[in-house]
């Protein structure tokens, strides 16, 4: 008997254990009764309008506008996808699609202008007013992101993110959020992918504001957080027991796995490239603090380069305790995995500082964006470790899609076998491994602006024709294979 019963067990890890790396064995089966669908979008992404209204200027108007252009295809998000005028029939889409929820952003500058409270604009709180009620109208429930990177130009003109003045400004746009729409809103994201605002942002330069710094995304990270952690404590304050939202944190985060996962040194690595991206925003949020790899490397290297002060700043005692348990659930971006291997690194800032290097084979099945590569399984794998990490906390996963070009046009075979099975991995993580999802937001409802990328990448589930003035949306094959799978919240046995 208990020889039968050992054998059942190593049949089952082997079973197991292969399953993680190739995929072939498909889970049937269905998400929990309670798991919800949805689709996200960012403002500056589909909007348009970008003047209109009142609206005020956003870094991503002025950097999309600079000459010459930062953007792959010298596009702006001037007009988008219009979805300024154009959103009740953003609204038939969904409703179409079957989600129960819709994840937006708000642009800060249409109802703070100049992102202060020495502005107001009421015409961008009617917008917001109206998508919002045309949403609940049809049953779908709204999920709001306060800041999908469009920042106020007026507080990038005094220094944006790496400034501490804007914690105060973000907490006062918080309270404007909260106090017009929290009647009807009931789910809160603080921002959309703190890692991508300060790196790509302040680190690399890729993205608005264009700043290329070993030091300012470190800075702008600290002043996200605290920003962030002030706008859950304002609404844990004075809004939740009147509204009965809750409020949380969208933190994208790449699987890392070690390139030869039998050497310890690259297991500690690929631990190492895993808590310098997730952890570097969730320690903090979770914990009081940065990750003690990221404390001791960082202060170690700025040592080194001769700095008298470390390039990652420290929270004191207050803002410690203000961060520690500032989340009613955890917001996850996932996109993709990388393998990861030791290098000793000499270059400063965010990449070299971790002395890691990551890559991903050539075999690895290919989107169109540079570093999107299909590998289902790291999925499976990231929702574990975020599991063991921080104790299996409430998890939302806020977006996860892929991008093909405008050659495929609607019959988007690859976007169908992505959100198959990245969803399937998802589905295991859940009914075999025990995390705790509860929500899955496809990215997008359709192609929109790509940010550096313009619009050469597209991620909708509807194709946008952007050559028409009226830009119609067409469902994709993605479509048809999401609104299925919402139906049925899962895949039934064959
Ligand atoms: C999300 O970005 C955004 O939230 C969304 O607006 C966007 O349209 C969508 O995904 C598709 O890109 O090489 O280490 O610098 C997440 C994607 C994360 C992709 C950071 C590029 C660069 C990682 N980005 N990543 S790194």
């Amino acid at each position: 008997m208990s020889t039968k019963i050992s054998i059942v067990g190593l049949v089952l890890v082997a079973l197991s254990l292969t399953s993680a790396q190739n995929d072939s064995d498909f889970l049937y089966g269905y998400f929990p009764d309670d798991f919800e669908w949805g689709f996200a979008t960012a403002s500056y992404q589909i909007e348009g309008g970008w003047n209109e209204d009142g609206k005020g200027e956003n870094i991503w108007d002025e950097f999309t506008h600079r000459n010459p252009s930062p953007i792959k295809d010298n596009s702006t998000g001037d007009v988008a996808c219009d979805s300024y005028h154009k959103y009740l029939e953003d609204v038939e889409l969904l409703k179409n699609t079957g989600v129960n929820f819709y994840r937006f952003s708000i642009s800060w500058s249409r109802i703070q202008p100049d992102g202060t409270n020495r502005t107001f604009n009421q015409a961008g709180i009617d917008y917001y007013n109206n998508l919002i009620n045309a949403l609940i109208a049809n049953g779908i429930e709204p999920m709001v992101t306060l800041y999908h990177w469009d920042l106020p130009q007026a507080l990038q003109a005094v220094g944006g993110w790496p400034n501490e003045t804007i914690v105060q400004h973000f907490e006062n746009y918080a309270r404007v959020a909260y106090s017009y729409f929290g009647d009807r809103v009931k789910q809160w994201i603080t921002f959309n992918e703190a890692f991508v605002v300060c790196q790509q942002g302040y680190g690399d330069g890729v993205h608005a504001p264009g700043i290329a710094s070993p030091v300012q995304s470190y800075d702008c990270a600290h002043n996200v957080l605290k920003s962030h952690a002030l706008a859950y404590r304002l609404y844990e304050r004075e809004f939740k027991e009147r509204q009965q939202g809750v409020c949380g944190i969208t933190i994208d985060s790449g699987y890392y796995e070690p390139e030869d996962p039998t050497n310890p040194a690259h297991v500690e690595a690929a631990e190492r490239a895993q808590t310098f991206k997730h952890g570097w925003y969730a320690f903090p949020i979770f914990f009081g603090d940065y990750p003690a790899v990221m404390r001791e490397l960082i202060d170690l290297k700025s040592a080194s380069e001769g700095l008298l002060e470390s390039r990652l700043p420290s929270f004191d005692a207050y803002w410690s305790q203000q961060l520690n348990g500032s989340w009613d659930f955890l917001g996850l971006n996932h996109y993709t995995t990388e393998l990861v291997v030791p290098e000793n690194r000499t270059d400063p800032g965010w990449r070299g500082d971790q002395n890691t290097r990551t890559y991903q084979p050539e075999e690895w099945p290919a989107s169109a964006s540079v570093w999107l590569k299909v590998v289902p399984w790291g999925f499976r794998k990231l929702l574990n470790w975020i599991k063991n990490t921080y104790n299996n906390p409430l998890l939302l996963v806020t977006e996860n899609g892929f991008s093909d070009t405008d050659a495929e046009g609607v019959n988007d075979q690859r976007r169908v076998d992505y959100y198959r099975d990245y969803t399937n991995n998802m589905l295991k993580a859940i009914n075999l491994d025990g995390c705790n999802v509860k929500k899955y937001t496809a990215w997008s409802l359709m192609d929109n602006f790509e940010w550096a990328e313009g619009y050469t990448e597209r991620f909708g589930v509807h194709y946008v024709n952007y050559t028409d003035p009226a830009r119609p949306r067409t469902p994709k094959n993605s479509q048809r294979f999401l609104k299925q799978l919402f139906a049925d919240n899962g895949f039934p046995p064959q």
